[in-house]
């Protein structure tokens, strides 16, 4: 019987279907992980707060290089060209210091010494862990397969709106200017994500490759959620 079902060819999804499957995995996104329920509750501690920027931090400052893993496996021009400017988001340019840059200042505001920030002394193995198998995965999937691990950001808007709703009020000890990150990144995910979704619509077109996609973002939900299982577990 089994080996039966294994043999129907399903039907691929339309790309409307495959879209809705993609974004019916934000059930499993890490807003509803019980450390940012209780972020977004103001009950964490200050001294959890600052854990987890200073966890994050280790996560931010390897975007560039995952994103550059990407360009480097992939041969088509129009999508480098795209793809380059997310490297360019956190690393900055002349003018622009960029997404790395504004997370040490919400590290800054948040009274984490920027040195002490870059030492990553703070940054749990489990943390480092989950970050280096995305880091790793980008270098070693189909470039098409790293483009869709991004799609997490899908979900990120609300995460960082909830952010810019909650913290003054319940974490008034951070300076407001340490929140510019978060505001920052709430039109260049929307950018990305549309980007992103494009790239993914398009290659994974047979029913076994959306299934492989959904695969593809739960492991990236997986990565995204262990960092705070880590980070909870390192500040109780
Ligand atoms: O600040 C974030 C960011 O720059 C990125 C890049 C993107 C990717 O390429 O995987 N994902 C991502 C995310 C950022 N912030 C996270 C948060 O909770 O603040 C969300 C995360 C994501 O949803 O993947």
């Amino acid at each position: 019987m089994r080996d039966a079902l294994e043999n129907i060819i399903l039907p691929a999804w339309n790309r409307t279907e495959f879209e809705a499957q993609l974004r019916a995995k934000g059930a499993g996104y890490h807003i509803n992980h019980p450390f940012n329920v209780k972020m977004n509750e103001g009950l964490l501690s200050r001294a959890q707060v600052c854990g987890w920027i200073a966890n994050r931090f280790y996560y931010q400052i390897k975007i560039p290089q995952k994103d550059a893993a990407i360009i480097a496996n992939c041969p088509d021009r129009e999508t480098r060209r795209k793809w380059v400017q997310r490297i360019l988001d956190h690393d900055g340019w002349d003018g622009n210091a960029g997404g790395i840059e504004a997370w040490a200042r919400l590290g800054m505001a948040a009274g984490i010494p920027g040195d002490e920030l870059w030492s990553l002394q703070h940054v749990a193995p489990g943390v480092r862990f989950a970050v280096d198998a995305y880091v790793n995965f980008a270098r070693n999937a189909p470039w098409q397969e790293a483009v869709c691990s991004s799609l997490t950001e899908m979900f990120a808007p609300k995460i960082h709106k909830d952010r810019l709703a909650n913290w003054p009020q319940h974490y008034a000890w951070i300076e407001a200017d340490g929140l510019q990150y978060f505001r920052s990144r709430i039109s260049l995910a929307e950018r990305d994500v549309e980007h992103g979704l494009q790239v993914t619509l398009e290659h994974f077109v047979t029913r076994a490759l959306q299934e492989r996609a959904l695969e593809i973002l739960q492991f990236k939900l997986d990565v995204l959620w262990s960092m705070l299982d880590a980070i909870e577990k390192a500040y109780p």
